[in-house]
């Protein structure tokens, strides 16, 4: 139960002092939960700026100044599910739906391979052509396959599967488990994962960490969450030790329940990115190419995110998933336009064999140095 939910003024009162705040996370003590949510409800410019420094020293601290890529290959867009805020969600018919053949995935896993990504990430809706009785060895093949032919840390974004097909993933090469709650209040998930456990899906991330795998929980922005359930959720990631924990504004989808004309402000994911970096300091905490293309990217990194991820070579014909066409037929989603801004800010990007390395020390349960 989230404490934050209680009346306001039960937790909200001051004294919040921001600069003590800001010291202690450099000295390594990230904020609680009440100090959670008073940063994420800064407002005032030079509170933000002052914010958005510190999560870079942290990561700096962490991860020096190197920047980690991931390709994204959405290899099939059918979904049996109807999450309110998806695009590709099985009541949207204006939807495009395709599903790339094994050589077609192995292609493009090529392609970004060789174009310098640090991993591949293979997502899909929950298509009943992989997911279901007959489905999961066709997803364990195809994963085995990637793995056997790209040289790269290989990342699932599957949905919810039986622990035994994660297990047959684990023993298939995959090194990561990709899977968002989206939040942690109850009542929110069930209005946007219609038709879902919450349980069920949390469990699912705990039981790939057991098998080895090292896993990823991401929130979504702006769908009627409070502060309170923001800084909780942070707190829920850090506390079930995910190793990459991302926040992603939602992008209102055509012929969806959730559609709606206004476009939100990006600064709640801005602050939502440093807060993460002040709570969970040494994890992996995304700037997704997927909600602005690459004018986004700039304002991610600088507030305190280590990884780009949604990386989508121009000529597979692939799609994003909360932006399925932005910027990815211009080139612009790839490594040489990543690394172009990234260089502006003084950021580098790292070596495959460091990503390589921190990832094994990581699954060695050794301390990354
Ligand atoms: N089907 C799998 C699943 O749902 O776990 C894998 C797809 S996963 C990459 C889709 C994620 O993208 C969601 O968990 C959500 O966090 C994010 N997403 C989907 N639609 C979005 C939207 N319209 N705006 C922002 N993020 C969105
Ligand atoms: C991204 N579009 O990184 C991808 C996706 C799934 N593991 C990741 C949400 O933005
Ligand atoms: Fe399907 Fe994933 Fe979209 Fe939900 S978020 S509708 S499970 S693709």
């Amino acid at each position: 139960m989230n404490p934050l939910t209680l009346s306001e003024d039960r937790w909200s009162t001051p004294p919040f002092e921001l600069d003590d705040i800001l010291d202690r996370a450099l000295a390594g003590e990230g904020p609680n939960l009440r100090e959670t949510a008073f940063l994420l409800g800064l407002t005032q410019r030079q509170d933000l700026d002052r914010l958005y420094d510190t999560a870079s020293k942290v990561r700096e601290i962490h991860f020096s100044n190197e920047i980690f890529l991931y390709g994204f290959v959405y290899f099939s867009t059918y979904c049996k599910n109807r999450c309110a805020f998806c695009y590709y969600n099985c009541k949207n018919s204006v939807s495009p739906r395709y599903r790339k053949s094994p050589e077609e995935v192995l292609a493009i896993s090529t392609m970004l391979e060789r174009s310098g990504v640090h991993l591949i990430d293979l997502t899909m809706g929950e298509d009943p052509y992989y997911h279901g009785p007959v489905g999961w060895q066709r997803l364990v093949d195809l994963a085995s396959k990637v793995h056997d032919t790209v040289g790269l840390p290989l990342m699932i974004s599957p949905g919810v599967l039986p622990d035994r097909v994660l297990f047959d993933l684990t023993k298939a090469g995959v090194d990561w488990y990709a899977c968002y709650q989206e939040t942690y209040n109850r009542q929110l998930f069930r209005s946007l994962r219609v038709g879902q456990d919450f349980d069920v899906r949390l469990d699912q991330r705990l039981s790939a960490a057991r098998l080895g795998m090292l896993v990823e929980d991401g929130m979504l922005l702006n769908v009627g969450e409070s502060i309170g359930d923001r800084a909780y959720a942070i707190h829920q990631m850090k506390a079930y030790n995910m190793h990459q924990v991302r926040a992603m504004t939602f992008v209102p989808q055509v012929g969806t329940p959730l559609f709606r004309e206004d476009r939100p402000t990006i600064e709640d994911e801005l602050k939502m990115i440093s807060v993460m970096r002040l709570v969970c300091q040494d994890r992996l905490i995304p700037a997704s190419l997927d909600v602005e293309g690459t004018d986004g990217l700039k304002a991610r990194i600088a507030a305190g995110a280590n990884v780009v991820t949604s990386i989508i070579p121009p000529e597979g014909g692939l799609a994003g998933v909360a932006q399925h066409d932005l910027d990815i037929g211009n080139g612009r989603r790839t490594v040489p336009a990543v690394t172009r801004i990234l260089e502006t800010m003084d950021m580098e990007v790292a070596s495959i064999s460091h990503y390589k390395d921190y990832i094994q020390k990581w699954r060695e349960g050794r301390a990354v140095g």
